[in-house]
């Protein structure tokens, strides 16, 4: 499929959705969980970002349905298309956003999503502990959305932020890649 067709599809979506949520509350929400974290984890930043990873990986595993579902997308034939798919269709329905593909490498199993807004972030200023502008992924939640998500339609990848404007970087940018394709694996036999 190529970006535009993506890019309209999740436009249609967008435009015929009923279900909307307050953008505020979800902010609010979030900045909460991650708040709580930073204090049930003594600001052990590492550990935060840990969690939230793992926290977003069982959302992706049960929003996968709700994706498919919503978008009626079939396969994608290769990673480059997924990668328009979670851009242009799963980011804009579920956040109404819908981050650049870029950076790709020459073998076409890593690439950057730069997020030009990002709604879990709004309002949001990290702790001025001196520490957190180094540590803290403050969206690590969504890397393990994309792991969860897409682990459930047979792909490993691994996904991480390498910037974040919240941070002070020029941008905000995902690095997202290609572990393997997950083959129906068959249990291992008896002996
Ligand atoms: C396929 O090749 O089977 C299609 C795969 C498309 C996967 C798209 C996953 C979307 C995940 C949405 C993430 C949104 C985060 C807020």
């Amino acid at each position: 499929m190529s970006a535009t067709k993506a890019s309209r599809i999740g436009e249609e979506i967008w435009k015929t959705r009923i279900d909307k949520v307050n953008a505020e509350l979800v902010t609010l929400t979030y900045g909460t969980i991650v708040a709580q974290l930073c204090q049930d984890y003594n600001s052990d930043y590492q550990e935060v970002n840990k969690q939230l990873e793992k926290m977003g990986h069982n959302i992706g595993m049960r929003l996968i349905e709700d994706f498919l579902a919503k978008s009626g997308v079939g396969r994608c034939a290769n990673f480059r298309e997924t990668a328009d798919m979670i851009a242009k269709v799963g980011f804009k329905i579920f956040l109404n956003v819908a981050p650049t593909v870029t950076n790709w490498t020459s073998d076409n199993n890593q690439f950057s999503l730069i997020f030009d807004e990002n709604p879990l972030a709004d309002f949001v200023e990290l702790p001025d502990d001196g520490r957190a502008q180094d540590e803290l992924w403050f969206s690590n939640i969504l890397c393990g959305v994309l792991r969860g998500a897409l682990e459930m339609v047979q792909m490993q990848i691994e996904a991480h932020f390498v910037s974040d404007v919240l941070r002070g970087d020029d941008t905000t940018e995902m690095r997202v890649s290609l572990v393997r394709y997950i083959e129906d694996e068959m249990p291992p036999e008896e002996e």
